[in-house]
């Protein structure tokens, strides 16, 4: 048995073993006439984010992106999850770079070469600052601006993609960085967060339709479910639990797959959506191929009192990782399950991204990072768990290949499987990318 404790023959054929990554986190705004976006912005404007880190740099990936493909191959995996950045296509969030489209196409030639399954992400973050100037998210415009966005970056490289994913992670588009102020553009005001939070899924379903008139199938949403536990039984606490449960993981999906949004979400958000929200739901519920699930851990939910949603976290009880994020990986299992009977049905589901960070240090050459190795185990097994019960799992990509620009973290808190040293930008394989090699060789 491999140390992560599965083999490939325990997963269906076909089943895409995969690794992600994010344009923003990685790629380097410095390099290839990428426009600004309101993650600049944001990371200049003191006390957003640790350090005040941006993305000028990054991982250098737009010149390294030969090497980093290389490390994806050679540890055997079958799929890498990337994204295309708005502001590198759209620098004015208008007119196109034709370098950006020049850099996405050698990207994807350069994963068929070496027989790896390219899978997209059209928003991972990355709104062109002039569009935020417009309203960006809070302005409705935003679904028709991301729909030419989408159609023009697949224009170009989508005869060759597998699958694409519309939007990464709506509730943090949304909630996270319009009420919680927390991710740009650093809102925290409810009735721009209602408005985010309706305008991401119009979003989606414009562009999905637009994708699909030019011809481009297997779509999907990437949306992170977070685990929660009230702290106790008391009803003001169940009721912050299932406020916060309907915000975080119901409302994207119920959108999307039955045309309505819950009602413990509602009674907060419903006096501040724009008028004829009902209307949208035609254009939301555009059909999807499948659906893409993050998972990392969970949160214990108590009362906060105060004004709605009144949702407080608790501190953690269980092991927590660098992030100080708790490790349930049960969650994942019945995530799984719930989304599937729910909401998504038969359709395929993809693990877009799970995995943790860690306090990695490099050591006579290596990285040892144990306690990745066994989260990762910990939650394969969780995900054969939820398959064994039926979940149409079809792919699972660990987040992430590279440490890299943890937003409003900078670069401190390390996700990758490979270690990237900020000031020479070396990478060294760590003991989970030999571990996932020694897995993925199995039979
Ligand atoms: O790094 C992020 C990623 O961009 C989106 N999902 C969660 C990861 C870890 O926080």
């Amino acid at each position: 048995m491999s140390k992560l404790g599965f083999t490939r023959a325990e997963f269906p054929e076909g089943f895409a073993f995969g690794t992600a990554t994010s344009a923003y986190q990685i790629e380097g705004v410095k390099f290839g006439g990428c426009g600004e976006s309101h993650w600049d912005t944001f990371a200049a404007t003191p006390g957003n984010v640790e350090r005040a880190e941006d993305g000028w740099i990054a991982c250098d990936h737009y010149n390294r992106w030969e090497e980093d493909l290389d490390l994806i191959r050679d540890a055997g995996f079958d799929a890498y999850r990337f994204s295309t950045s708005w502001a590198r296509v759209m620098p004015d969030g208008e007119s196109v770079n034709g370098e950006a489209l020049d850099f996405y196409d050698r990207l994807v030639d350069g994963m068929l070469a070496r027989g790896i399954r390219p899978f997209a992400t059209l928003y991972h973050w990355d709104l062109p600052s002039a569009l935020a100037d417009k309203g960006g998210w809070t302005n409705r415009d935003v679904a028709a601006w991301f729909a030419d966005y989408s159609r023009t970056v697949m224009a170009r490289i989508g005869d060759r993609v597998e699958a694409t994913a519309t939007i990464n992670e709506p509730w943090c588009v949304a909630w996270l960085s319009h009420f919680m102020g927390i991710h740009a553009p650093g809102l925290r005001d409810i009735r721009a967060a209602a408005r985010a939070m309706h305008h991401v899924l119009l979003a989606h379903g414009t562009a999905t339709q637009a994708l699909r008139a030019e011809g481009i199938d297997n779509i999907g949403i990437v949306t992170n479910l977070e685990g929660s536990d009230p702290v106790d039984d008391r009803p003001e606490t169940l009721a912050a639990h299932a406020r916060n449960h309907a915000i975080y993981n119901e409302w994207f999906l119920s959108a999307v797959f039955k045309g309505e949004y819950p009602e413990a979400a509602l009674e907060g958000l419903e006096p501040h959506l724009p008028t004829g929200w009902q209307e949208d739901f035609a254009t939301i519920q555009a059909p999807v191929d499948w659906l893409g699930i993050n998972y990392y851990s969970r949160h214990r939910i108590v009362n906060a009192g105060g004004p709605w949603p009144q949702i407080g976290y608790a501190d953690a009880v269980e092991e927590t990782t660098a992030f100080g994020w708790e490790v349930t990986p049960h969650h994942l299992t019945n995530f799984l399950l719930w989304a599937s009977r729910e909401y998504s049905g038969d359709l395929p589901i993809h693990i877009t991204e799970n995995g943790m960070a860690g306090h990695d240090y490099l050591l006579d050459g290596e990285v040892p990072d144990p306690q990745r190795i066994k989260y990762l185990r910990d939650h394969f097994a969780a995900a054969k768990a939820a398959m064994d019960q039926g979940a149409p799992l079809a792919g699972y990509f660990v987040w992430s290949l590279l440490d890299n620009y943890e937003w409003a973290h900078g670069y401190d808190k390390r996700f990758g499987l490979v270690h990237v040293d900020f000031d020479t930008l070396e990478r060294t394989p760590k003991a989970s990318w030999h571990a996932m090699k020694e897995a993925l060789k199995s039979g």
